[in-house]
């Protein structure tokens, strides 16, 4: 399987994350991708080629003018404000504060284009995320070229990612952007499979209202898991969307068994809907010893997720997202890669 690798993620290198109260050193850090591009080459998964620049289109498709417009001049207009730290959003909009205003002072905008503290803005996270998206777009175009399948190596993450607002590490929905390129390629539907153990909230959120992107996600239930706020079985979509959004909340707790009927029942669904493509937001953040995580998945699962994935038979493009645990990230997330080729 191709791999398309950017070594540009580790422009973007947080500083600290607010966890149980305490500044905490960001759990999402460049290690990650390394150890996951480590892995790749450790057992020989196929070519590893380097992002093509796709520009500002394909983000726009899916994410709003002035939403790109401020991820874009965040760092400098933080920076002329006489800031050097990292930026970090510090009061929002919410319920009956108003939201027909964006504010002109950037702390304000960091607040407006945002929903959590999770999203460190620095020197390099422009690149880095623009570079990622690129990363994402890069395998979407192998796939439509033909490939049966093809992995981006992510980083930043992008399921939080809405149409405009950042969150929970991610900035750019590189699955989105990936699943839109392929629609504006000529697929006629695109499934999203979305593995990582949070609730992808920005992806449902972008393709809520449609049919012809199916989302279906599997995550830590949000009553009592962040993000809190959406992720409930009874979101289903909406309008022309009704019934092409599946959400399945699982308990802390959760190991193979469960969670491999509740992929079962999401994969008769992507049969039955019969999408061009596939796209996996791929997350391993549900292993048994992720650091912010709740599930009790094993090394081994992850290759019977990938086999579970292979079977449905389509052009499948996997797009990295969580995972924490970082000695065991690459061999999670390759894993599943291993898995669908076997
Ligand atoms: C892409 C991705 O996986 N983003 C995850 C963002 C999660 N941010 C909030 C984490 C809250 C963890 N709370 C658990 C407390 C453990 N003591
Ligand atoms: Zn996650």
């Amino acid at each position: 399987m191709l791999t398309i690798y950017s070594d540009t993620h580790r422009l973007h290198h947080g500083k600290a994350e607010l966890i149980d109260g305490t500044l905490k050193p960001c759990f999402e850090m460049p290690r990650r991708a390394d150890m996951v591009l480590g892995r790749v080459r450790e057992v020989g998964l196929g070519d590893i080629v380097p992002p093509r620049d796709f520009g500002r289109h394909p983000l726009t498709r899916v994410h709003t003018e002035r939403y790109v417009h401020f991820l874009e001049h965040a760092w400098q207009d933080w920076t002329a404000s006489g800031r050097d730290y990292d930026a970090l959003p510090l009061v929002w909009p919410v319920r009956d504060l108003r939201l027909d205003r964006v504010p002109r002072d950037i702390d304000g905008r960091l607040g407006f284009f945002s929903f959590d503290a999770g999203v460190p803005i620095t020197a390099g996270t422009w690149q880095a995320i623009t570079d990622s998206a690129n990363v994402a777009l890069t395998g979407q175009a192998a796939v439509t070229g033909g490939a049966r399948a093809a992995f981006a190596l992510c980083r930043p993450p992008g399921h939080h990612a809405a149409a405009e607002y950042m969150g929970g590490y991610c900035y750019l929905n590189n699955a989105a952007i990936a699943a839109q390129a392929f629609l504006d390629d000529g697929a006629g539907r695109v499934s999203i499979l979305d593995v990582d153990y949070h609730h992808g909230n920005g992806t449902q959120s972008i393709f809520y209202h449609r049919r012809d992107v199916q989302f279906l996600s599997l995550h830590g239930d949000p009553d009592v898991e962040y993000p809190y706020f959406l992720g409930f079985a009874d979101e289903t979509g909406a309008g022309e969307g009704e019934g092409y959004n599946h959400n399945y909340p699982l308990p802390h707790g959760t190991a193979w068994p469960d969670y491999a009927a509740a992929l079962d029942n999401a994969c008769a669904r992507i049969a039955a809907y019969g999408p061009d493509v596939l796209v996996i937001s791929l997350g391993v953040d549900t292993f048994e010893h992720d650091p912010i995580s709740q599930f009790r998945l094993r090394n081994a699962d992850y290759l019977e997720i990938g086999r579970r994935i292979a079977r449905l038979g389509r052009p499948t493009l996997f797009v990295m997202e969580g995972g924490y645990a970082v000695e065991d990230i690459g061999i999670n997330a390759v894993n599943v890669l291993m898995g669908f080729e076997a």
